[in-house]
């Protein structure tokens, strides 16, 4: 069926799937490492790449081809790449576009293995990189090189929810030539389509709200044309960072509610927002949804929505942290995010906690930071369980 002139949420339901010989209503699942050739001469026309006929699960899979062919069009880009993480999608980029020599400026509060393989790993290699406060373009300008390459945002940011403007990076990246890559991870296409606004990749972590349901880890890319797709394909190939099928499948079925998901999810999130505002024991709360959010305008202009992640600071600091930590009940005390169901936790005293105080504070993680990513359970359940866990401290 011809998708592409659908409405989004029927896109969810219907994009990327074929029909197989027995009219299965799903995309089955392709759990093979290898595909049969019909001749010899077959299989040297698929190495060619003049049959697209399967050759290896690596290279490629039908059950992988539907969700990647499904990505493409949630964010109206040329063609999506599966991977077997977020990670393994920001490698995928850095690796087959960054060279010796290259510089990349990037968000300061970009979710932290994005930045620790780069200046840690990618340094070793020859490539430079600068971290700024995205939020602020003039920033951007002035952390500029001649030799930079690459801008790579990531908006609302992990975990500070700082909103870049995708407009702005665009315009600057074509007045220095430079590609533009966004994670939109925290959005998913339902409240943000980077390519949109001129970006040359957008990618996700899969296993976030796309995925939906906390039981895979996956990646995808989506790329605007073929002239960027075909290097970060290959790469993805030669690293071997494919998806696998049984994992695409599980997100060909997630996806199918992420409106319906998103929704609800920024529909508790919001009240979960109003309601900690107004808490005595939370100092500052930073939801996009929020007229006091820095960049709430800039939110309102380039997402069609406010989202389910919320951050948010507790006076008490540390100890409060961690109390709240130790006494929710129906929110998990779980790394990871956009899923059904509420996840909460506390950087300062566990995903950041072997750094020091000062070097965390400088990439926003204070210490009674607290990240909640808004399930959607029943909104009063929600609150009843931050109350008496807040009640505690
Ligand atoms: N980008 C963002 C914005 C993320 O939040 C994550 C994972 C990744 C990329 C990497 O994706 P992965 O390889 O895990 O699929 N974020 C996590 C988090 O906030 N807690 O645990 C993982």
């Amino acid at each position: 069926m011809k998708t592409k002139n659908l409405g989004f949420d029927s896109k969810l339901i219907h994009a990327g799937a074929f029909e197989d010989q027995f009219g299965s209503a799903t995309v089955p699942i392709y759990q093979t490492s290898t595909f049969k050739f019909k001749s010899a001469d077959h299989g040297a026309a698929c190495f060619a790449g003049d049959d697209d006929g399967y050759i290896y699960t690596r290279i490629n899979n039908p059950t992988i081809d539907a969700l990647e062919n499904l990505m493409a069009e949630l964010e109206n880009g040329y063609r999506g790449i599966a991977c077997s993480s977020g990670m393994g999608a920001v490698n995928s980029i850095y690796m087959s576009l960054l060279s010796n020599g290259d510089h990349m400026v990037s968000t300061a509060a970009v979710y932290g293995p994005s930045r620790v393989v780069m200046e840690k790993h990618y340094s070793r290699f020859g490539v430079e990189s600068t971290y700024v406060d995205t939020c602020n373009p003039e920033n951007v300008r002035k952390a500029i090189r001649a030799n930079t390459k690459m801008l790579y945002i990531e908006t609302p940011a992990n975990p500070t929810i700082d909103v870049t403007d995708l407009e702005e990076m665009v315009k600057i990246a074509r007045e220095h030539n430079l590609i533009t890559v966004a994670d939109n991870t925290f959005c998913s296409p339902f409240l943000q389509k980077p390519l949109d606004f001129g970006f040359d990749l957008v990618f996700h972590s899969i296993t976030k709200f796309l995925n939906g349901h906390a039981d895979i880890v996956g990646g995808a890319i989506v790329a605007k044309d073929k002239k960027i797709y075909d290097p970060v394909r290959a790469m993805m190939i030669t690293l071997g960072c494919n998806m696998d099928p049984h994992q695409a499948y599980m997100v060909i079925r997630g996806i199918k509610t992420l409106s319906l998901r998103m929704e609800r999810s920024q529909a508790n999130a919001m009240k979960v927002a109003e309601y900690l505002e107004k808490h005595p024991k939370v100092k500052w709360v930073k939801y996009p949804g929020l007229k006091s959010h820095p960049q709430y305008e800039l939110a309102q202009k380039q997402m069609t929505g406010t989202g389910g992640m919320i951050s948010f600071e507790l006076k008490g600091g540390l100890n409060a942290g961690k109390t709240l930590m130790n006494s929710v009940k129906l929110a998990i005390l779980a790394v990871s995010l956009g899923g059904v169901e509420s996840l909460i936790q506390h950087p300062a005293s566990m995903t950041h906690s072997k750094m020091d105080q000062q070097s965390r504070e400088k990439s926003g993680i204070t210490d009674g930071l607290v990240r909640f990513s808004v399930g959607i359970e029943n909104i009063d359940d929600i609150l009843a369980d931050l109350e008496q866990g807040l009640d505690k401290i």
